[in-house]
Parts: C-alpha cells; sequence; structure tokens
C-alpha cells in the first residue's frame, strides 16, 4: 500500500505542474483568418497575424488564381479554380500576389 502511494506522488506533481503551467503560459491558441479573392483583388490585401495563424484564401472570382510568394517564391498555392480554397500557417512576413495576374498584390503581416 505504502509503494503505491508514493508511486502516484510524482504522477500527481507532473499533473499538477502541467495545470498551472499550462493555465499560465500557453500561447493563445491559433486564428483561422479569411482571404476573399473577388474582382482581380485580395481582400483584404494586407493581413495582419499572429505567427502560427491560419489563413484560408476563397477564390470567389470566376477566373482561375493563386497565391504566389514574392521574393524567392518558396512557396505557392496550386492554381484556385472559381469556389476552391488554400490554407497556409503564417510564419514570417511576406508580400505575395497572383502568378496568373500580377498586378494583384497582398501582404501577410506576422506581428
Ligand atoms: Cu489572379
Amino acid at each position: 500500500m505504502k509503494n503505491l502511494k508514493l508511486g502516484l506522488l510524482p504522477t500527481s506533481l507532473y499533473f499538477l505542474c502541467l495545470f498551472l503551467f499550462g493555465a499560465t503560459f500557453s500561447p493563445a491558441p491559433p486564428k483561422v483568418h479569411t482571404v476573399e479573392i473577388s474582382q482581380m483583388r485580395f481582400n483584404p490585401d494586407t493581413l495582419v497575424v499572429s505567427k502560427g495563424d491560419t489563413i484560408v484564401f476563397v477564390n470567389k472570382d470566376l477566373v482561375t488564381h493563386d497565391v504566389t510568394e514574392v521574393s524567392g517564391k518558396s512557396w505557392k498555392s496550386p492554381a484556385l479554380t472559381s469556389g476552391d480554397t488554400w490554407r497556409m500557417v503564417a510564419l514570417k512576413t511576406t508580400d505575395y500576389f497572383c502568378s496568373y495576374h500580377p498586378v494583384m498584390k497582398g501582404k501577410i503581416e506576422v506581428k
């Protein structure tokens, strides 16, 4: 019986710490933001997010668009036909554009 009690003590402490630190220090849960693509524009064209937030691009235009990083083109969405959505996780501030219509520009600002 005594051994059982001693065995449970570290487990209890673990859960107590998890509760105390988890409640105090966990960052805000990631948010989901939506950028609508309509009338040849990204709306909003500048989006301020927190690191780790998800951004969902929704193509509400009749023509195909995409979302392509400006510098380095290290990421790019597939072609988004009308009604398509594409999501990404924001990790750093970045400018993007539509490679089909380079006049379409947008910015993700990670604070
Ligand atoms: Cu486009």
